[in-house]
Formats: structure tokens, C-alpha cells, sequence
């Protein structure tokens, strides 16, 4: 059986260390605060909202949140990014994704001025990470890259496949595994014989979306397997992308869906939001 990577307790030694840095920075007198906006009533996304507020709690950091309503229009979102980018009493802003239809997520994104996203989302912060010149991570990759750390495997010369090519987590997954001396693939909906390729893995990420989607015969005995997905499975009940079940014999570490990566996305957030605010005294 694998070593199951357990993704709260890692989380919660993260947020303990950032939680002592808030608060020397704040005896020093800067301000560490996050300011997160959330459009429309997705549950889901409620859910993640809650827990990134609970971590600024746990963290000592400042937050505020925005919920706003689903019909809100786009320039009114603008603004108010608008404001919080001049407020020196926020460092990181957050626009919960995915945005309602109506509104252009592309031209939200980069309205967040670089230094106060803490998502990594916005093109200067893509970009530098590709170059590997950067100040934030995006917080799901790099959670991933955490719980990889926590197994004790060296990445360097590791076949390592990535399943799914998103901006969000996918292709910076990629950059990550690549910064680390990975040998790395990518694997999509195009991918031809995938079982192959995803069987050559030492480490495995997961990022389809699809419930379950990563059986036992894809994975290589002793892989590492990281699980990103956030699924639903027949009966409703919160799953990842890979057959945990199965793979848990196969695999030699393999994180749970949930308890895995979702607590790292966010102790991710609150280093980042620590981070900023340090780039923002300097
Ligand atoms: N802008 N949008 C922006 N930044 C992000 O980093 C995100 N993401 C993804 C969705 N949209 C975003 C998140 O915050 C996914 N995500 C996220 C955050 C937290 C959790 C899951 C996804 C999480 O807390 N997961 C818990 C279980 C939650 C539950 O019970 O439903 C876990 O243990 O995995």
C-alpha cells in the first residue's frame, strides 16, 4: 500500500510558519492583507472562498471579502479592482474562478497589477515564471510541488507526466516539474495511447477533471501520484481524477481527494499573500 501524503497536515505547517512571519511583519508595523472576490452563488466555489477566509484567520491575516452578485457587470468588477490595487492595506487580490459568463476573465486577470496577484495568473507573472524569475507561484502547482517534496523522491531525471494542459494548473505544473530537472510530459485530450505514456511516469500529476479518470493499469508500480482533481463522483460525493481505490496499491505515494492538494492551494495562497506584502514594503 502507498504512503497516503497527507495534504491538511503539510498545509498546516505551512500556515503555521507563515502565520509567525505575519505577525513579526506586523509588529514591524506593514500590513499583510488578502482581499478575495467572489461573483455569483457557484457552491463550490463558496466552499474554497470559506476556506481561504478560515486561513487568513489561522494565518493572521488581514481579509476581506467581495460577494458579489452574478449579474454584476463587468466595469463594476474593474473598479473595484481598480481600488484595491491602490490601497497599501491589501496586499494580494483573488478573483475566484471560474467568472460568470458575461464577464471577460482574460481582461479581469489583467487588471490585478502583477505585484498583488497571488494567483500568478496574470501574463508578467506567467511569463517570468517560464523563465524562472519569479515572485509568486501559482498556489496549485506549487502546492503540488510541495506534497512531491513531502515524499522524499528527488525529481531530477524522473520521467514525470502531467494529465491536462490548463493555465491554471496544467502548464505551470509542467514549468514547475521542468525547473526541478524533470523529464517532462504533457498529456491532453489529444494524447494517443495515454495509458502508455502515463505508465512510463515516476511521477504522475493528475489535472483532467474527470472523476476517477486514472485507473491502476496507467500507473507504474511505485509512481508518485498526485490527484488535482476536484470531482463529483456517480453518487455526488467529492472525488479526484484518480481511482484512489485502485491506484493505492500500485502507487508508492499518492496524495487524497479530499485532504490532498485543495489545503495546499491554499496555504499556497497565504505564502503568496506573505510574500507580496514583504515586496510591497521593499
Ligand atoms: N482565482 N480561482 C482562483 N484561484 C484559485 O486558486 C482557484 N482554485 C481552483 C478553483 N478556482 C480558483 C481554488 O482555490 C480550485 N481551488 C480550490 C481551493 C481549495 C480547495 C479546493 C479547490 C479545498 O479546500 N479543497 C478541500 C475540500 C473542499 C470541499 O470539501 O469541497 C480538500 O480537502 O481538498
Amino acid at each position: 500500500m502507498a504512503m497516503i501524503i497527507d495534504g491538511k497536515k503539510v498545509s498546516a505547517r505551512i500556515k503555521e510558519e507563515v502565520r509567525q512571519e505575519v505577525v513579526a511583519l506586523k509588529e514591524k508595523g506593514v500590513k499583510v492583507g488578502l482581499a478575495v472576490i467572489i461573483v455569483g452563488d457557484d457552491p463550490a466555489s463558496r466552499v474554497y472562498v470559506n476556506n481561504k477566509k478560515k486561513a487568513c484567520e489561522a494565518c493572521e491575516i488581514y481579509s476581506e471579502e467581495y460577494a458579489l452578485p452574478a449579474q454584476t457587470e463587468e466595469a463594476e468588477l474593474l473598479e473595484l479592482i481598480d481600488t484595491l490595487n491602490k490601497r497599501n492595506d491589501i496586499s494580494g487580490i483573488l478573483v475566484q474562478l471560474p467568472l460568470p459568463k458575461h464577464i471577460d476573465e482574460k481582461k479581469v486577470i489583467n487588471s490585478i497589477i502583477p505585484e498583488k496577484d497571488v494567483d500568478a495568473f496574470h501574463p508578467v507573472n506567467v511569463g517570468k515564471i517560464m523563465i524562472g524569475d519569479f515572485d509568486f507561484l501559482p498556489c496549485t502547482p506549487a502546492g503540488v510541488m510541495e506534497l512531491i517534496k513531502e515524499t522524499g523522491i528527488e525529481i531530477s531525471g524522473k520521467e514525470c507526466v502531467v494529465i491536462g494542459r490548463s493555465n491554471i494548473v496544467g502548464k505551470p505544473q509542467a514549468m514547475l516539474l521542468l525547473h526541478q530537472n524533470g523529464t517532462v510530459t504533457i498529456c491532453h485530450s489529444r494524447t494517443k495511447d495515454l495509458k502508455e505514456v502515463t505508465k512510463r511516469a515516476d511521477i504522475l500529476v493528475a489535472a483532467v477533471g474527470i472523476p476517477k479518470f486514472v485507473k491502476a493499469d496507467m500507473v507504474k508500480e511505485g509512481a508518485v501520484v498526485i490527484d488535482v482533481g476536484m470531482d463529483r463522483d456517480e453518487n455526488g460525493k467529492l472525488c479526484g481524477d484518480v481511482d484512489f481505490d485502485e491506484v493505492v496499491n500500485v502507487a508508492s505515494a499518492i496524495t487524497p481527494v479530499p485532504g490532498g492538494v485543495g489545503p495546499m492551494t491554499i496555504a499556497m495562497l497565504m505564502r503568496n499573500t506573505l510574500t507580496a506584502a514583504k515586496k510591497m514594503e521593499n
